[in-house]
């Protein structure tokens, strides 16, 4: 480790190098150097105690999925998916950006694991950055320092990042992963999933390549428990593209909880799973703390996370009130007199929005009301169902059953969204991401559906896999289902599907579950409301399979021809559902 950071620091230049330890001593002084620049404060102390307010440069509010690379010395093997340069060409013109980039500045150099402590899942990372709020994120976000150092003693199995803030112009920001020396690179940005380069870079991109090498998966998949009235938790796993409400699934408070159903928190972002000794894939959430988005986010919405969120929080691009409280739309309320936005100006309805639309809060896990007894056990959770799902206004039921693994991995290689206007602005452009790893994924989607396709003939207990979609509208343009904490609903289905007792009817996509399998009891649905939720209707599609086709031909000769063949099988069973 020292090696590799001697060598960063000659290239970036820094005034000091300051190794952390993850002490609460350390942690405070370098709050104080975060505090330093004109872009963070501490908040109300008396209501938000421990909470601090960073701003963003304006240019630098999301992750650039333009400038984010695999870098891997063959073009094919980042694939069609990915944006891709040459590691010697990355080397060179990124180098050129990090040399000396530190000048004036602290280098500090975080070790951490990602996962629990003790857990043989979990992986060492070190990142080296010059950025204070980085750091403080970091430590929420993962195991920090000793635990680290000691968990790696002289050990060189660890996925080195190097970070620098650089001068923020977008025109020298490039987020590049060296798969095959599993090795991150991050130049020109602040902003998490670009700077924390735990999460999306370790976590996700060089996780995945690792975990096809090694036999494993790294997902972008919550985890929950949902508890049934004899006490006993069934865990799932489910992936959805971002703005699907992935956070506020895996946080819920189910409408059942009276009835004994209660859902528990494991993770909102990401698993990593392996096969354990009982023949179960078992997940561990590898994240420390939760990045979640903070608008939209509300008593209604999420009250588990408003009630984490009162204390040892850092708000990125959150509104401000005159009693130095975060504000954001959605958080319930109208707008307070004297609301500072984002940007630092005084709130009035001509400046839009006071909270950038992904604005976020980085909270640590275990304060979440709903975290679950099992979130840091070091054998994992037994996932039973993995649970895909996107936007659909239009095509896909409410919840359906894949036939079998095969066609589950089908099911999730053909997943897609719609786009919401705050994403791109073309509203209801279908954007396919498989799995919901189309940004995350760190080598060539189809070698990747292959992955997924083995791990199936490996694993003695697979999991079951669903999808849902919480999205579908009447011909009213409203949405069907209520959503949030009635969706335990389809959870409670889930779990009796996989214990074998659930109504379904056989449908050409898969299982949908008869009308009166779903416990809907205190929801006021029309029974028109239900069919149209339920209802599998083949000119649909017909149409998404063409969709379908044009993604599935990017991957040429390389895409794995058992999902031609479900793409066959489901043209088949639609035929013969239409002459039946
Ligand atoms: C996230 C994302 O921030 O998926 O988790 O974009
Ligand atoms: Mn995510």
């Amino acid at each position: 480790m020292e090696t590799w950071v001697d060598d960063a620091a000659r290239l970036t230049k820094p005034d000091r190098v300051v190794y952390c330890d993850g002490s609460e001593a350390e942690n405070q002084s370098i709050l104080q150097e975060m505090l330093k620049q004109p872009d963070s404060f501490r908040l109300n102390e008396k209501t938000y105690p421990n909470c601090y307010l960073h701003r963003s440069n304006p240019s630098d509010v999301a992750r650039t999925e333009h400038l984010t690379f695999i870098s891997t010395p063959k073009k094919e093997d980042a694939g069609p998916t990915n944006n891709w340069m040459d590691p010697e060409g990355a080397k060179f013109k990124v180098g050129s950006i990090l040399d000396g980039s530190m000048r004036g500045r602290t280098m500090y150099v975080v070790p951490y694991i990602m996962g629990p402590v003790k857990s043989p899942i979990s992986k060492v990372g070190v990142e080296v950055t010059d950025s204070p709020y980085v750091v403080a994120n970091m430590r929420i976000m993962a195991r920090i320092g000793k635990v680290a150092t000691d968990r790696l003693g002289s050990s060189s199995d660890f996925v080195p990042g190097l970070h620098s803030l650089g001068d923020l112009d977008p025109l020298r920001r490039y987020i590049v992963h060296f798969p095959e020396e599993r090795l991150i690179w991050s130049v020109g940005s602040g902003y998490g999933g670009n700077a924390l380069l735990g999460k999306k870079c370790f976590a996700l991109r060089i996780a995945s390549y690792m975990a096809r090498q090694q036999g494993w998966m790294a997902e972008h998949m919550l985890i929950l428990g949902l508890e049934s009235p004899g006490g006993k938790v069934m865990y799932m796993a489910a992936a959805f593209p971002s703005a699907c409400g992935k956070t506020n699934l895996a946080m819920m408070v189910s409408a059942l909880e009276s009835q004994g159903y209660k859902v528990w928190t494991l993770g909102d972002d990401i698993a990593w799973m392996q096969i354990g000794s009982d023949g179960y894939l078992h997940a561990i959430n590898p994240e420390a703390g939760f990045f979640g988005v903070a608008p939209g986010t509300g008593r209604k919405t999420n009250p588990n996370v408003m009630d984490a969120i009162n204390r040892n929080t850092i708000f990125t691009n959150v509104g401000v009130t005159p009693e130095n409280e975060p504000w954001w739309e959605g958080i319930g309320g109208d707008p307070p007199a004297g609301l500072v936005t984002w940007r630092s100006e005084k709130w009035d309805s001509s400046k839009g929005a006071a909270a950038h639309p992904n604005s976020r809060y980085t909270v640590p896990a275990g304060q979440l009301p709903s975290i679950s007894p099992q979130w840091e056990a070091a054998g994992g959770v037994p996932i039973s169902a993995f649970i895909f799902g996107g936007r659909r206004a239009r095509l896909a039921p409410l919840v359906y059953e894949s036939f079998n693994w095969q066609h589950g991995v089908f099911v999730g290689a053909t997943m897609a969204s719609e786009t919401t206007a705050a994403a791109t602005g073309d509203v209801g452009i279908t954007r396919r991401d498989p799995m919901a790893m189309l940004p995350f994924c760190g080598y060539n989607m189809a070698d990747y559906f292959q992955h997924w396709l083995e791990m199936g003939k490996r694993i003695p207990h697979p999991p079951k896999i669903f999808h849902v979609n919480w999205f579908r509208k009447g011909a009213d343009g409203k949405f069907l289902w209520p959503g949030y904490g009635e969706n335990v609903r389809v959870l409670k289905w889930i779990l009796e599907r996989v214990e074998g007792k659930a109504a379904a009817e056989e449908t050409p996509i898969g299982y949908v579950p008869t009308k009166g399998a779903l416990m809907l009891d205190g929801l006021r649905i029309l029974p028109e409301s239900l069919n149209e939720l339920l209802r599998v209707n083949g000119d649909d599609w017909e149409v998404d399979l063409g969709d379908v086709w044009d993604f599935f031909t990017k991957f040429g000769p390389r895409l794995p021809p058992e999902l031609l063949q479900e793409y066959a099988a489901l043209i088949r069973r639609f035929a013969k559902s239409v002459s039946a």
